[in-house]
């Protein structure tokens, strides 16, 4: 086996190369390797100076994540950076790419930093709900500050190679081969009779109890939920309260100790589920994607305006269509008025307005789609009118051009089935707003070749967004879950709890917004029409989605119309008490003889609206809709509101255990309509087995 570290002699000059591809996660090998190498080096008298530098396209991306979930084979990095740290020679460290957690520990432990242009350095640790734990939280403080150390902590966003100069992280810039600067670095350092600069034998400025409260407040809006946050103020207090041994041992606690917690587990499996959603078992590399250089959409209303904006932001050229002019105006004027907000909020630059608004096109012939290289069909959810454009587009797109749907309940299947070719269809479900929300369903039909498939995922990436693989049925996954929860928040309702009790209880799980909020936000017209759409299979009972459509009757439409749920002052958000709209539900419940309760808590809310989107999602696993419970919860956290810190749904299962889900899934059916708390067989299954589902997936992806 190659070893990750290799040391060069150069003259006087000691060059360490760690290169362990793809992105340098610092392994044992490597501490191993650091270790003998420092040393080594350290009874080298012939070597002067140190440069530690990384092959491949990255600096040390942190520690390699895969090792925290069992115990981690030594050398420990804060005791082989320490070795590192105490060489006789100055040590001079190059960075590029991005240097994260553990690897901008290193650098920390090295004497001096040279970076280069595009490098960025950063602690993501806190997104992983980590504590950096080699050294990080005591050298950080001493070498910038502890205000910008913590701000870094708490951010957990790198920041540019520019930005780290300012700070003093780093001590040069560099433009060219990085490798030839840092030896000539070492050079003028030993002609200028310069030896190591240990970051800890600096000291820290303490930060006054009113700074800490600042950037506390701030972390806790940043990053709701977690506790990590607090940890690292602690950690870095010590940084000034004890000397650097004991500020050491202090974050080898805290660190160690972060680790072990609920949250941690929760975000590091959605750092791997994230990753593991492109790898779609039966698409390989030979299904090479196709070229989408420029893209058409049809429908130019707040998703397909939004759209628009998503391919334009990364210079993908739009031809956007609309049945008129003026419809087309409208459409073309929020995408503008969407910019100016994003440069007054100072998220772009004026300059980018016309760049961006330049690259977007507005027609209102399907001829202008000749040369594009995907179309996207953004319309309203009606069967016959999509079947219509997807004839008229198999007329005139170009062969091997992608047809896409963003359809997010009807079957794509029979779109498919209009064109003369199916394989190059393919649903791609986008989250409003589609120029912010991560998540990008992916839906292949029976029909959808593989290299469209790879297509939409390289897409999904270059407009920086999330893709999951779902299969074609109601909903896919996002939705077809939303189906029970809706169903179970709408008839509390009824039962006697208020849309504030429920979404408090919401809230409370860690739901970025309450149901009703939700419905009221985005028109509580739009899930009543889809179920008029349907109406031939929804379930016989009255009381089901039966609030919505009380409130729809009336014209209380959320937001737009200023009641819904709640009640709105004009032009404000805040959610009132809406009497009008409880006096209803009470009113509906005495007609459908539903008993109403005052005794409805905060769990039962939490346990019908999260334990019935389980099971649901159980249903979707069996069936094969998802690929993995990861994908699910991949599609929860980036699309829905599920709180990161929990893991998505089906990871949650697993922590409360599913013999628990199944028994109150069994309660739940004993008190109310059995036929919807019917638990999944695998769900069933795997709490009978005393399993898990994810045991279960690693079950299927053993090799036999
Ligand atoms: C830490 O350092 C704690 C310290 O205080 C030390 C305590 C002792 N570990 O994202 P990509 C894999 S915490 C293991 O697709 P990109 C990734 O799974 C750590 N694996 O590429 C993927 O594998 P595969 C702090 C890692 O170019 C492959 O590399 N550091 C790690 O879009 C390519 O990744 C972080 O949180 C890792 N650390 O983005 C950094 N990093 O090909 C997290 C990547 O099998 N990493 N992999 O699917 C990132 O942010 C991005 O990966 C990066 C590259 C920006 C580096």
């Amino acid at each position: 086996m190659t070893t990750p570290v290799s040391v060069q002699i150069e003259g006087d000059i000691a060059v360490i190369t760690i290169d362990s591809p793809p992105v340098n996660a610092i392994s044992a090998a490597m501490r191993r390797g650091l270790l003998t190498a420092s040393n080594d080096l350290a009874i080298n008298e012939d070597v002067k100076a140190v440069v530690l530098i990384c092959a491949g396209r990255t600096f040390m991306a942190g520690a390699d994540i895969s090792e925290f979930a069992g115990v981690m084979a030594p050398p420990e990095l804060r005791n082989v950076l320490t070795v590192f740290e105490s060489l006789p020679q100055p040590i001079i460290v190059a960075l590029h790419g991005t240097a994260l957690g553990g690897g901008v520990e290193v650098a920390l432990a090295g004497h001096y930093r040279i970076a280069d242009v595009d490098a960025k350095l950063g602690f993501p640790e806190v997104t992983l709900g980590i504590v950096p734990g080699a050294v990080g939280t005591q050298r950080l403080p001493r070498l910038i500050g502890a205000a910008n150390a913590l701000r870094m902590f708490l951010d957990g966003k790198p920041v540019g190679a520019e930005e780290a100069r300012t700070l003093g992280l780093v001590d040069e810039i560099v433009t060219g081969d990085l490798r030839a600067a840092a030896i000539a670095y070492a050079k003028r350092l030993l002609a200028a009779g310069k030896g190591p600069r240990r970051v800890s034998e600096m000291t820290v400025t303490p930060l006054s109890e009113e700074q800490i409260a600042a950037l506390r407040a701030q972390a806790r809006k940043q990053h709701k939920g977690i506790i990590t946050p607090e940890l690292d103020i602690q950690a870095v207090r010590a940084s000034w309260e004890l000397p650097f041994e004991q500020g050491l041992a202090v974050e080898r606690a805290i660190s160690d100790g972060s680790l072990g917690t609920p949250e941690s587990k929760a975000l590091r499996h959605l750092f791997f589920a994230e990753r593991e959603v492109a790898n779609v078992p039966g698409v390989s590399k030979a299904d090479v994607p196709r070229e989408v250089k420029s893209i058409g959409i049809i429908g130019s209303g707040t998703m397909g305006g939004g759209i628009a904006m998503a391919f334009a932001n990364v210079g993908i050229a739009v031809t956007l269509i609309d049945v008129d002019q003026a419809a087309l105006d409208r459409g073309l004027g929020t995408v503008r008025k969407n910019y100016d907000t994003s440069v007054k909020r100072g998220r772009m630059q004026p300059g980018d307005v016309d760049q961006r608004m330049g690259l977007i096109k507005g027609s209102v012939s399907y001829d202008d789609l000749k040369s594009v290289d995907l179309v996207l069909e953004a319309v309203f959810e009606n069967m016959a009118l999509k079947k219509k454009i997807f004839t008229e587009l198999d007329r005139v797109c170009k062969p091997g051009a992608i047809l896409a749907t963003n359809t997010s309940t009807l079957d794509i299947n029979l779109i498919a089935a209009v064109t003369r070719r199916p394989q190059d269809v393919i649903g791609l479900h986008f989250f409003s707003p589609a120029n912010v929300m991560r998540l990008l369903e992916i839906v292949r039909t029976d029909t959808t070749a593989n290299d469209i498939v790879a297509t939409a995922f390289a897409l999904a990436k270059k407009i920086r967004k999330i893709g999951v693989l779902s299969k074609v049925c109601f909903g896919f996954i996002g939705n077809r879950m939303m189906d029970p929860y809706g169903r179970e928040v709408e008839r509390l309702t009824l039962e006697g709890a208020t849309p504030a009790q429920i979404d408090a209880a919401l809230e409370g799980f860690g739901m970025a917004m309450g149901l009703l909020a939700v419905f009221d936000m985005s028109g509580v017209d739009v899930g009543v029409k889809v179920r008029m759409e349907r109406k031939d299979e929804l379930p016989a009972d009255p009381s089901f989605y039966r609030a919505s459509a009380l409130l729809f009757d009336k014209g209380w439409l959320g937001q737009k119309t200023g009641k819904g749920y709640y009640r709105y002052e004009a032009g404000s958000r805040e959610r009132l008490v809406h009497p009008e709209a409880l006096a209803l539900f009470t009113d509906e419940a005495k007609k459908l003889g539903i008993v109403r309760r005052s005794d409805i808590t905060a769990q039962e809310i939490v346990e019908r609206c999260v334990y019935s989107m389980i099971n649901e999602g159980a249903l979707i696993l069996e069936e094969g809709v998802a690929l993995r419970p990861g994908d699910i919860d991949v599609v929860y956290t980036s699309g829905y509101g599920f709180p990161r810190w929990r893991g998505g749904p089906m990871f949650y299962a697993d922590q409360i255990g599913l013999d628990t889900i199944l028994a109150a899934l069994e309660k739940y059916g004993r008190q109310g309509n059995p036929d919807y708390w019917r638990p999944a067989p695998l769900l069933r299954k795997l709490a009978n087995e005393g399993s898990s589902f994810a045991a279960w997936q690693a079950s299927r992806q053993a090799p036999v």
